[in-house]
């Protein structure tokens, strides 16, 4: 009689007549955020927030991205982790809940993608070329070629200024030419950027000089054998004065003049006493 019994108990007791204990009910996991379907930009940065109830105690959450763990299991609510660098991809992210028994409930899956990053696009200036040197009035035509690799044609602006003069140009497509009409003389600094929805990207700024037909006026020989002469030009630029014995040089530079009127007078001085010939050059 007593061995019948024994029997009974052994074969039922795994299936139903014996009530689980309420430890053995896997915990309750959710992931509130971020939203199956959610987009990053790589190197993405999010966090991961998640509800666990359980029966009993739960003991720990941990995240995992395609079956990989993300890092350390949270052992307290609220049940969170920050997610650095996360390359270009599709993600499965799961949160798995541990309760005081060992028993594991596993949270719905989240899909997650981490897009390519914006490319910066690329601009290359190849018109007004880097110290060009201009004779006042003129016109200099800006000209660059821009494009970027992962989105459509950037649009450019060009910026010219000089301590007189100074505008900004939007070129919203191809060709990025531009005519720069009327520059008085002056030193000028050109910078010039593409940018996309995102980023812009700076070429290497140049610097061009426009510059007032030099005149030379008055000129004189005095007694001492001195020669004197006035030189009429623009303010703020720098003339050098070079001097020869024969019309074909060889030259030698005699001064520097950097003007503040628009007209300078010069003296050869005593160091220019011998030579017959000057002219002016532009700095
Ligand atoms: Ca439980
Ligand atoms: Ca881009």
């Amino acid at each position: 009689m007593s061995r019948s019994i024994f029997l009974v108990i052994v074969l039922t007791a795994p299936f139903a007549c014996v009530p689980r204990a309420a430890s053995a009910t896997p915990p309750n996991v959710t992931i509130l955020r971020p939203g199956n379907g959610s987009r990053f930009t790589a190197p993405a940065a999010f966090t991961i927030y998640a509800t666990a109830t359980d029966d009993g105690v739960v003991a720990k959450v941990e995240f995992f991205a395609n079956g990989v763990s993300l890092g350390s299991p949270v052992t307290v609510a609220p049940y969170i982790l920050a997610v650095r660098n996360l390359g270009e991809g599709e993600y499965a992210i799961k949160a798995v809940g541990t309760d005081n028994e060992g028993t594991q409930g596993t949270s719905p899956t989240v899909n997650v993608t981490v897009a390519p990053s914006n490319r910066p696009p690329t601009i290359s200036v190849t018109s007004p070329l880097d110290g060009a040197v201009f004779r006042a009035p003129t016109t200099v035509v800006f000209e660059a070629i821009a494009s970027d690799a992962d989105g459509p044609s950037p649009a450019v602006t060009v910026n010219i200024g000089s301590a007189r003069y100074g505008n900004r140009y939007l070129v919203k497509t191809p060709p990025y030419r531009l005519q720069l009409t009327d520059l008085p003389a002056g030193k000028y600094v050109i910078t010039a950027w593409a940018f996309d929805s995102e980023v812009r990207t700076e070429a290497p700024s140049l610097n061009i000089t426009v510059v007032e037909p030099v005149r030379l006026s008055d000129p004189k020989t005095l007694a001492d054998g001195r020669f004197e002469f006035t030189i009429s030009g623009a303010v703020g630029l720098e003339y050098v004065v070079e001097a020869a014995t024969q019309p074909g040089g060889p030259w030698t530079r005699v001064e520097t003049l950097k003007f503040a009127a628009p007209t300078q007078a010069f003296n050869s001085g005593a160091s220019g006493a011998g030579s017959r010939f000057f002219r002016v050059v532009t700095q």
